[in-house]
This record gives C-alpha cells, sequence and structure tokens, in this order.
C-alpha cells in the first residue's frame, strides 16, 4: 500500500517549550510517521496570511496569522499509508476546551492553551496537503519522492 504524505506544523506555543517540543516529537515517531523532510523557520506575515488564505474574514484570522509569525515553527513533511487522519487524530480537536473534554490525551488537548495556541496543525486532505507541503518546502518535488523513494520505504 502506497504511503501517503502529510505536512505537519508544531506552531510557535510549543516550539518555545522544549518539553513539549519534544512531547509532540515523540508522538510522530512513537506513531511509526517516516519523517521525510523536518526544518525549523521562522514564518513572515505575509507568509501566514497566504497559508491561512481560506480563513481570510474570520474573526480568528488576525490572530492566527500574528501568533504563526510571533516565533519560530518546526515543520515536517510525514510519511505513513494512513498519513492525513492519523496526524489528525493525533493533534485533536480545533479549539481546545473540546480537546481538553472529548480527547484529552490528544496532543491538542494535553497541550494547547487557548483556540488560537493550539500546538499542532496537520493537512485536512490530499489536496491541502500538497499545497501545503510546497508552501514549506519548495525545492521538495512529491512525483519524484513517490518515484524514487517512496517504492523502497513501503513494506
Ligand atoms: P485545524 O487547525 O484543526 O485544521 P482550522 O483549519 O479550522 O482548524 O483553523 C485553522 C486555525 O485557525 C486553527 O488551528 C486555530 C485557528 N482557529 C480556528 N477556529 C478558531 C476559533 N473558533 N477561534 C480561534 N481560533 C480559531
Ligand atoms: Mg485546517
Amino acid at each position: 500500500q502506497a504511503l501517503q504524505l502529510t505536512l505537519a506544523l508544531i506552531k510557535p506555543d510549543a516550539v518555545a517549550h522544549p518539553l513539549i517540543l519534544e512531547a509532540v516529537h515523540q508522538q510522530i515517531l512513537s506513531n511509526k510517521f517516516l519523517i521525510v523532510r523536518m526544518r525549523e523557520l521562522l514564518w513572515r506575515k505575509e507568509d501566514c496570511q497566504k497559508f491561512y488564505q481560506e480563513h481570510e474574514g474570520r474573526f480568528f484570522y488576525q490572530r492566527l496569522v500574528e501568533f504563526m509569525a510571533s516565533g519560530p515553527i518546526r515543520a515536517y513533511i510525514l510519511a505513513h499509508k494512513d498519513a492525513i487522519q492519523l496526524w489528525r487524530t493525533l493533534m485533536g480537536p480545533t479549539r481546545v476546551f473540546r480537546a481538553r473534554h472529548v480527547a484529552p490525551d490528544s496532543i491538542r488537548g494535553s497541550f494547547g492553551l487557548t483556540d488560537t495556541r493550539n500546538t499542532t496543525h496537520g493537512s485536512d486532505s490530499v489536496v491541502s496537503a500538497s499545497r501545503e507541503i510546497a508552501a514549506f518546502f519548495p525545492d521538495f518535488s512529491e512525483q519524484r519522492w513517490y518515484e524514487e523513494e517512496e517504492p523502497q520505504l513501503r513494506c
């Protein structure tokens, strides 16, 4: 079965706390994701605006964009046969109050601070994963990875 790719981000609230950063990284490892690429970066506000364009106009948009540009973030391309859904399940619900109640052991349920400062991001579909991977890893060719690397990685 082919591996699926997703973009995972650890947001500034979690990168700022070494123990939380490490705990999230451990979740990635213990759930047997392959880390295809990883980088840490400080994002410009304009990049955040573009990344979250679908939310433009929502009441939280400005807050979200400013938060995402407020400190270093860590970006991963993760591979797994069910990468998109598995990572979203591990993250838990978007809103922290809900996460704490319905998924207290999830990443957001454990470490989320507010609805904006909610620890992690994960792509929500194959189409958005491709777009988001390209935004963070412009030199990464998904097509080449599927041709040259993925066949050797699947088990
Ligand atoms: P997700 O990050 O779970 O995919 P989303 O795509 O709906 O959620 O929203 C993107 C981010 O925007 C989310 O991680 C935090 C922020 N956000 C969403 N809904 C919010 C709300 N009701 N209040 C504050 N921030 C919100
Ligand atoms: Mg989303």
